[in-house]
């Protein structure tokens, strides 16, 4: 789909990215009238030319917590950004094209360029964009206004409910959700001008495979833009694959300009962290495109379009029994996790996800599950770099009412998803929900007819999700999953404070559903809240000895567990403490964090710490 960003905007000799990110202009509609700004029309001229009070907000970041104002912290509605740009005319007499690109708004964005209405979106969390050339000025001040809406409703994904409520001061609309991340919006990361040539390389899909006689496979597939002006006697894609060290490793000139094949000998795999000396190699994957001159051929060859990414290369599959890279069987040491923090709440912040990949490292984990939603493209190409395996899960949390237009929107949910990542070694499954009703009966039809649909496009990938269903026997989405997932939290929410009641349930619900659908188990979350510097003795809930405790209980069950071969892995809920919305079960936001929601740790990650790294060095 044109509006869905494809491929990372990268410069290259033939491509400029420019950074919009800084400090824009904000103005929230008033929260009775969310569509005040399009009555007034605020995109037909500057939001300071209205008549409304306007405050300055950085992009990128949430916009709830870096004010002191309640009212925009619980704003439901629409809120609208505004920034003014360049664009040099040298672009127009290059013929270069011009493209704006959201690595992600939350939820609605719609995007006016001077007043003309250039693109909308409608998820969270996937990025979007659209050539601009016929909107913008050349060699003059552009204005940019996106008017945002953070409203779900039961066909959004991930769903909610927006109900009118008398207030003190007359009526009010309030957002109520049941998953218990707060819901953050804003403009969430980046936002780029880039340009590409005319013709240009629109998207590239990749694959990669070992064989035993570490021969690297990378099968290619290239798109292009304008591509009717291209032609297999006057064009030509030179690919060329390059170490880390940039020697060419494997090139190949491709004259059919679509689909190619490299091979490269002695080839250096991909490894998760700790599986290998090197984790994470990464080399440089190029493609150039050439126009040549059909006399002769590649010497007078003029460079039409260059695009570089990083690939690691390594072969996935499974089975009945588990998940293999390179062949050999994997067992996942990870987290649920959350793009969460401190006054920028789900705003890109490279140095949060550099500290998060040294914690993921410094604990031992190699993996993590992209809870509840897709997490930003840096992340994942950090992840690629650090050999960190990823569980990539769309926006669907406690699906509910599943009917069609619904169906529709988490088929592109996933689309859109895996459209974005399927190119990054560290993507080993696609999470297709957490925690649906999926003891529902209408349940089944839903997840048959999305599983169906996603198997299609899954690009070498199972498909997981996971479940909290009580009973395995009443899950009605498990049946249609490689891997089946399951949420549970004995000794919290099942019989809090009996950490007596942990190691058999556990035991025996992971030999349940196993029985019940003969595929691979991976526990996705298990945890309790627990206060920093909290201390008991005996241990009681909330407390760090209480959350010790129950870990270690846990990982009792899962050493039975592991003598099963199907038993493939564990994930603690959560990484960290995150925000959530006002409850009175949450103090100060949800506190299973295994480190703090300033990533300082608490005390049981020092016991996870053990574990992980015995389990990797196989102690
Ligand atoms: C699980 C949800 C997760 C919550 C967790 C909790 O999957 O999103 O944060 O419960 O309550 O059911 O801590």
């Amino acid at each position: 789909p044109a509006t869905v960003g494809l491929l990372y905007p990268r410069e290259s000799e033939t491509r400029e990215v420019r950074s919009l990110d800084g400090m824009w202009l904000l103005l929230r509609s008033n929260a009775s009238d969310p569509l005040q700004g399009i009555r007034e029309k605020w995109y037909n001229q500057s939001l300071r030319a209205t008549n409304h009070s306007t405050i300055l907000m950085p992009v990128p970041a949430s916009y709830n917590d870096v004010t002191v104002d309640q009212q925009l912290r619980d704003h439901v509605g629409t809120v609208w950004y505004e920034r003014q740009f360049f664009v040099p005319t040298r672009w127009r007499t290059d013929k270069l094209r011009t493209w704006l690109r959201f690595g992600s708004v939350h939820y609605q964005a719609v995007v006016w360029i001077n007043g003309q209405a250039a693109l909308r979106h409608n998820f969270g969390h996937l990025p979007f964009e659209a050539e601009i050339d016929s909107f913008v000025k050349y060699g003059s001040e552009n204005r940019i206004t996106i008017m945002v809406d953070n409203r779900l409703n039961n066909r959004t994904i991930p769903q909610g409910k927006v109900l009118k409520q008398a207030n003190d001061d007359g009526v009010v609309y309030v957002q109520t959700y049941t998953f218990d991340f707060f819901n953050y919006a804003g403009i969430h990361r980046s936002v780029h001008l880039y340009t590409t040539p005319q013709t240009h390389i629109s998207d590239v899909e990749l694959r990669t495979l070992i064989s035993i006689n570490k021969i690297g496979r990378i099968d290619y597939r290239l798109w292009f833009g304008n591509e009717g002006s291209l032609a297999r006697n006057s064009n030509y894609v030179l690919v060329q694959l390059r170490d880390e060290t940039g020697t060419v490793v494997a090139h190949q000139i491709n004259r059919e300009l679509r689909n190619g094949t490299l091979l490269v000998t002695n080839v250096k795999p991909w490894w998760p962290y700790l599986m290998d000396p090197v984790p994470g190699y990464m080399y440089s994957l190029e493609f150039l495109l050439f126009s040549t001159d059909e006399s002769d051929a590649e010497a007078n060859s003029q460079l039409i379009d260059a695009y570089r990414m990083p690939i690691g290369i390594r072969s996935l599959s499974w089975n009945n029994d588990g998940l293999y890279l390179n062949g050999k069987s994997l067992y996942l040491r990870g987290f649920g996790k959350h793009e969460d923090s401190d006054i920028r709440g789900k705003g890109l912040d490279n140095a949060m996800i550099m500290r998060d990949f040294n914690l993921l490292k410094w604990i031992g984990a190699n993996a993590y599950r992209t809870s509840h939603y897709p997490y930003s493209e840096e992340s994942m190409q950090f992840a690629d770099k650090h050999g960190i395996m990823i569980i990539d899960e769309c926006p669907s949390v406690n699906t509910d009412l599943f009917e069609p237009q619904l169906l529709l929107n988490h088929m592109s949910a996933l689309e859109q998803l895996i459209h974005r990542d399927r190119n990054h070694a560290s993507v080993i499954a696609w999470s297709i929900a957490n925690e649906p009703r999926t003891q529902k009966m209408t349940a089944e039809a839903y997840f048959g007819a999305l599983t169906n649909y996603t198997r299609g496009i899954a690009h070498g990938r199972p498909l997981t999700a996971a479940s909290n269903v009580d009973s395995p026997s009443k899950c009605k989405m498990s049946q249609f999953l490689d891997i089946i997932g399951f949420n549970r939290y004995n000794a919290w929410y099942h019989n809090a404070g009996r950490t007596d009641m942990i190691v058999s349930p556990m035991y025996e619900e992971a030999k349940y559903w196993r029985e019940r659908y003969q595929k691979p188990i991976i526990v996705f979350e298990y945890g309790g809240d627990t206060l920093e510097g909290y201390h008991t003795l005996p241990a009681f809930i909330w407390s760090e000895e209480y959350q010790t405790t129950l870990f270690s209980k846990h990982f009792q069950a899962f050493d039975k567990l592991r003598q099963l071969k199907w038993f493939m892995g564990e994930f603690v809920w959560n990484f960290a403490d995150f925000k959530t919305e006002q409850t009175i079960t949450r103090v100060g936001g949800n506190k299973k964090g295994v480190f703090t929601r300033d990533r300082q740790p608490k005390a049981v990650a020092h016991l996870l710490r053990q574990r992980y790294y015995a389990l990797a060095l196989k102690l």
